[in-house]
């Protein structure tokens, strides 16, 4: 059954025309009134909406758009319920295999499932352990230890700490860039490496008075290159560790990418960033060109296990992290740094 409307100028002359066209039997389903405004004229008019039968061929064709419907819902159950089969198998194959380990590792291995570390990761990360320690790991301190260890060797690590090599930070809009640059600048002002800031902008001199206020508070020197010569000559010029802070402005960055070649590179991203986002702009960068990775905003995120996910999946070097508004919110991570982080949560 499906209803159908239709117009006429009056209600009357409509009531006749159904009857005669539909039968005296026809059941009417609604009327409406209403007024056209035609060219400066205004019109009454009706909508009678009836009931009708399907016609064969529109019966046909909805019968077979509910088989489809049907047949794309058994596919969807049978799918979800491999699916969830294979999980279950996989857990009950995983808790077996974990009754064999020392209380510790189990112990560890549901603080890292806790933490969003992904599983498969967490299980090969314990047996790793439980294969290299032994029963020693039924010591909680040393199998924290050797865990710690085997996931810091996985997650390669990238210098930023040596002595005059400028480094470069891009990164997506906001990322942290200009806010990493003056915790950088500190770090390595308190431990004697002579550091300066050097903004890029050629549109608007956005951070420029962010920056000279954080110089006079500091005595770090800062300056400002509004081209990429200025920039490129102001790297080259006096000594000291340069840290070259830009635009957030995605051509700018690729033109000082292409252009400073001899500079480390780090890329900037909120620890929250999807992966498509750091995949996204990795492939429009030269991600070749790319030393290492500096996640910030570590302190807004619930847990860490996503990001560390993220590291892995990367395999790129990381040179920095950071969490919080304080100057010494800055973690240069060391082979500890993302167990301890994933089993204490924020520990800088
Ligand atoms: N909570 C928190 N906020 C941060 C952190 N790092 C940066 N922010 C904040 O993120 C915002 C953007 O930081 P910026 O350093 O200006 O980002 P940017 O990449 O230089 O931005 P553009 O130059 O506009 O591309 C600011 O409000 C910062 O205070 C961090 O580690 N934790
Ligand atoms: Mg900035």
């Amino acid at each position: 059954m499906k209803v159908k409307t239709y117009t006429f100028d009056d209600i009357r002359r409509g009531m006749d025309v159904i009857k005669e066209q539909f039968g005296p039997d026809t059941i009417i389903m609604d009327i409406k009134q209403n007024n056209h405004n035609g060219n400066g004229w205004t019109k009454k008019g009706c909508e009678i909406s009836i009931a009708v039968e399907n016609d064969p061929a529109a019966t046909v064709e909805t019968d077979l758009g509910e088989i489809r419907k049907k047949t794309e819902a058994i596919w969807s159950d049978a799918a979800r319920y491999l699916t969830e089969r294979l999980v279950s198998i996989e857990t009950d194959m995983l808790v077996d295999r974990l009754k064999a380990y020392p209380m510790p590792l189990k112990i560890l291995h549901d603080r890292l499932l806790k933490a969003g570390l992904d599983r498969h990761v967490t299980m090969s990360l314990l047996s790793e352990v439980f294969a290299e320690i032994g029963s020693i790991a039924e010591n909680s301190t040393k199998a924290l230890f050797f865990l710690k260890a085997k996931l810091g060797k996985r997650i390669p690590l990238c210098n930023v700490m040596a002595a005059e090599e400028p480094v470069l930070l891009i990164g997506p809009a906001g990322s942290g860039k200009t806010e990493t640059a003056k915790k950088l600048a500190w770090l390595m002002n308190a431990r004697d490496l002579h550091p300066s800031i050097i903004a890029f902008d050629p549109v608007r001199r956005g951070t420029y008075e962010e920056l000279r206020v954080f110089s006079e508070q500091t005595a770090i020197p800062f300056q400002f290159a509004a081209s990429i010569e200025e920039l490129r000559r102001k790297v080259q010029e006096g000594g000291g560790k340069k840290i070259i802070d830009i635009t957030g402005h995605l051509t700018y960055q690729g033109e000082v990418v292409d252009n400073l070649r001899e500079v480390k590179k780090l890329v900037v991203f909120p620890a929250g960033t999807r992966d498509e986002t750091m995949d996204h702009y990795l492939s429009i960068m030269d991600s070749a060109a790319v030393s290492g990775l500096i996640f910030t905003k570590l302190d807004e995120e619930e847990r860490l296990g996503h990001l560390c996910n993220s590291i892995l999946r990367l395999s790129r070097p990381v040179a920095v992290l950071t969490g919080g508004a304080g100057m010494g919110d800055i973690l240069i991570p060391d082979q500890d740094t993302f167990g301890r982080i994933l089993i204490e949560g924020k520990t800088w």
